[in-house]
């Protein structure tokens, strides 16, 4: 019984997660076209500044749309 209580909580905790995915043009606070590490901690709060880094996938400081919803989508 604890085990399915458990089961539930969990399956209902990680429901929202997903639909918690901000939009590229939402995430991207001051519109410039990427979303800087600052912005995605806004957006993404639960990613770790590691994880971030690792998205930045041409290393320029800032997550283009492409990386971005490659980060969004994990
Ligand atoms: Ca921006
Ligand atoms: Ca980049």
């Amino acid at each position: 019984m604890k085990k399915l209580l458990l089961a539930i909580g969990l399956s209902i905790f990680a429901l929202p997660a997903y639909a918690q995915v901000v939009e590229f043009s939402v995430a991207d606070a001051n519109g410039d076209g990427a979303v800087s590490v600052e912005e995605a901690a806004v957006a993404l709060p639960n990613t770790s500044p590691e994880t971030l880094a690792a998205a930045d996938a041409d290393q320029d400081g800032s997550l283009s749309q492409e990386e971005y919803q490659a980060l969004a989508s994990q």
